[in-house]
């Protein structure tokens, strides 16, 4: 039950990943965010959103990251 929530969380979080290298920066957020969910946010906020969940400092959503912030 638990792997069929994480392939379906790694899917989404392929979504973010643009370039597939694996991190999601504030970069591809914005992009695939005003793209995919019609409703643009701004660098800044992109940016606080991705600060807020890398937990490592550099800079760059990893999928262990995204992985941790929807099991807290
Ligand atoms: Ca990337
Ligand atoms: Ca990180």
């Amino acid at each position: 039950m638990a792997d069929i929530v994480e392939t379906a969380a790694r899917k989404v979080f392929e979504r973010y990943d643009v370039d597939g290298d694996g991190l999601v920066t504030a970069d591809e957020y914005r992009k695939v965010v005003t793209e995919l969910e019609g409703s643009a946010i701004t660098e800044s906020e992109a940016r606080e959103l991705i600060d807020s969940l890398d937990t490592n400092g550099d800079g760059r959503m990893s999928f262990e990251e995204f992985w941790a912030a929807m099991n807290r």
